[in-house]
């Protein structure tokens, strides 16, 4: 409860902010899309990751409140580059939800009610989930399909690395496959790694999905992921996830 009170305490003081990152074309690299993600400074102990404080942020529920800044956050930041820049800007913004906030019955509703506050369209928001997340069906599955309906885009995170990530295809609406750097890793070696991430953009388009290659950190991998048929990739080799200033004067230096 201590850590909870914490975050809390946080986000009322305003130490949280998002970062982006491009979700780019191959083979050129033009951003079509922008993956948000969040960060905490705090004042004494300098930049805590999410790895560290998303987890205690689920257990403690905090992810729920929090979850809702970030997303309020994102779709205004998209908007916003939309008016600034207009065809030019990203056309999509990815949101990360967990498992906790697909529970929560309102969960439809309030991403309803953000882009009706922010002037987003449906079709410009995709939101991130994890495997295990609508492994279970029940609450979480009825808000994907909740916003699926809605025209919001899903996403399967880390796809692939779950335990079920077949068969979550063909229950669950999906629109694009994210599919894990451990397999993009190793995608210029010749072995499993190689074949799964073959056999993962054939089953993407059979689908009529798209796949994004993610953590792509070298032009070699890059090459490599076009000649097996990916045009959607991410990672450090195209760009950090950045603060909005920073994003910002990337996007313009690329265009
Ligand atoms: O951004 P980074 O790679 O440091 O993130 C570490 C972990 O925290 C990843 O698993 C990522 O999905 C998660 N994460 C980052 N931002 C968010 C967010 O806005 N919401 C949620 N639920 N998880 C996030
Ligand atoms: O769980 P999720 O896939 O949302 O987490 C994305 C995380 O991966 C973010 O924390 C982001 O900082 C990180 N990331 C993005 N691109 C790369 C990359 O090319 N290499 C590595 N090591 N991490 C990356
Ligand atoms: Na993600
Ligand atoms: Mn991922």
């Amino acid at each position: 409860a201590r850590a909870g009170a914490e975050l809390r305490e946080a986000l009322e003081a305003g130490q949280f902010h998002l970062v982006y990152q491009p979700i780019v074309q191959l083979p050129e690299g033009r951003i079509v899309s922008v993956e948000a993600l969040v960060r905490w400074s705090h004042p004494e102990r300098g930049f805590v990751s999410p790895a560290e404080f998303v987890p205690i942020a689920e257990e403690t529920g905090l992810i729920v409140e929090l979850g809702e800044w970030i997303l309020r956050q994102a779709c205004a930041r998209a908007v916003a580059w939309h008016r600034e820049y207009g065809a030019a800007a990203p056309q999509r913004i990815s949101v990360n939800v967990s498992a906790r906030q697909l529970a929560e019955p309102g969960f439809a509703g309030l991403v309803a009610a953000v882009l009706t506050e922010t002037g987003l369209r449906p079709e410009q928001l995709v939101v991130e989930l994890t495997e295990t997340a609508v492994f279970d069906g029940g609450q979480a599955l009825r808000t994907v399909e909740a916003l699926h309906r809605r025209g919001v885009r899903i996403a399967l995170d880390d796809f692939g690395t779950g335990h079920s990530s077949l068969t979550l295809l063909r229950t669950v609406p999906v629109d694009v496959l994210k599919v894990d750097k451990s397999f993009v890793d190793k995608v210029t070696m010749a072995g499993r790694h190689a074949v799964i991430a073959t056999a993962l953009i054939q089953v993407s388009d059979g689908l009529g999905l798209q796949a994004v290659a993610e953590g792509v950190e070298t032009a070699e991998q890059a090459e490599e992921l076009f000649r097996l048929g990916y045009r959607l990739a991410q990672g450090y080799h195209f760009g950090k996830p950045v603060a909005q200033p920073d994003f910002t004067r990337a996007t313009r230096a690329v265009r």
